[in-house]
């Protein structure tokens, strides 16, 4: 098997103070908590960014202010986040892959987001993910629903992206997937040979799918997007802490951990040298 590649998905677009007091915000609190969580094992940054007000924004600006700060103290993988939030259009949401991250998420469906609605449509998919290709950018493909990987696949046969893709199974979203199980099992089996996966369960499930994700060969995303309680009822001090437990039961369970230039050999990336 190889070493377990902890994602962190430290804000996210919805999450508010609100819900969790311990949210970073600012360009400067993010990059404090994405190198603070590289320290603890996490070799991923899945990144979104705030406004000076804490909303969600995919300016180009701000994500190159976060980056260069979490760069300058980190080898971490910066991955940018093109979901962004449900009501920006198509354009916003581009806007970082212009900064040549490492990896760049991939939504490649439409789901219910709560009262939302996230939208993609496969004209856009594939704009986002030729993009992606133009500027060296490694997608992770976000499947909030089970469809997702066949479209995602879809865009192989067309010849925009080539296998083996990496793949994000958001689970746990009011109207997408559900956090079960048998659910993880059945979209591990829709893939390809070669693909690599992550895990990232939304709320409660967070925690019984990530130890799935290391029991199973696959790769694990925790953090305050996602999920922003330790346990039923206390709220996680930081994304430092989520990522710690993670370790920990992997160190019982007897998988390594990645670090961020071993999680770039498993995912193929090329390193640094392209980002703007
Ligand atoms: N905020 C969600 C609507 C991604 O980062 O690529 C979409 C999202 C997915 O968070
Ligand atoms: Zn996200």
């Amino acid at each position: 098997m190889d070493k377990l590649i902890i994602t962190v998905a430290l804000v996210g677009a919805e999450t508010s103070r609100k819900e969790n007091p311990n949210l970073p915000l600012t360009p400067r609190e993010i990059a404090d908590e994405a190198i603070h969580c590289a320290e603890k094992g996490a070799s991923i940054i899945h990144l979104h960014v705030r406004d000076k007000e804490g909303n969600a924004t995919q300016s180009k600006s701000i994500f190159k202010e976060t980056m260069d700060l979490i760069k300058k103290d980190s080898n971490v993988i910066i991955q940018t986040s093109t979901g962004g939030a449900s009501w920006m259009t198509a354009e916003e949401r581009l806007q970082p892959v212009e900064l040549r991250p490492e990896m760049a998420t991939l939504t490649t469906g439409t789901v219910n987001f709560g009262e939302e609605i996230f939208s993609n449509s496969m004209l856009n998919i594939e704009t986002f993910a030729q993009a992606m290709v133009e500027q060296g950018v490694k997608p992770e493909i976000e499947v909030f629903e089970v469809g997702m990987v066949n479209n995602a696949l879809q865009l192989v046969k067309k010849g925009i992206l080539q296998l083996p893709l990496h793949f994000d199974f958001v689970m746990g979203v009011p109207g997408g997937i559900t956090g079960e199980p048998r659910n993880l099992l059945y979209l591990v089996e829709s893939l390809p040979p070669g693909c690599t996966w992550t895990v990232a369960g939304i709320g409660r499930s967070e925690l019984p799918l990530a130890t799935m994700g290391i029991v199973m060969g696959g790769h694990v995303r925790v953090g305050f997007e996602d999920n922003v309680y330790y346990t039923k009822g206390v709220l996680a001090d930081s994304n430092a802490q989520l990522v710690e437990r993670v370790v920990r039961i992997a160190g019982e369970l007897g998988r390594g951990i990645a670090t961020p230039d071993q999680a770039r050999e498993i995912l193929g990336l090329h390193g640094r040298s392209r980002a703007v």
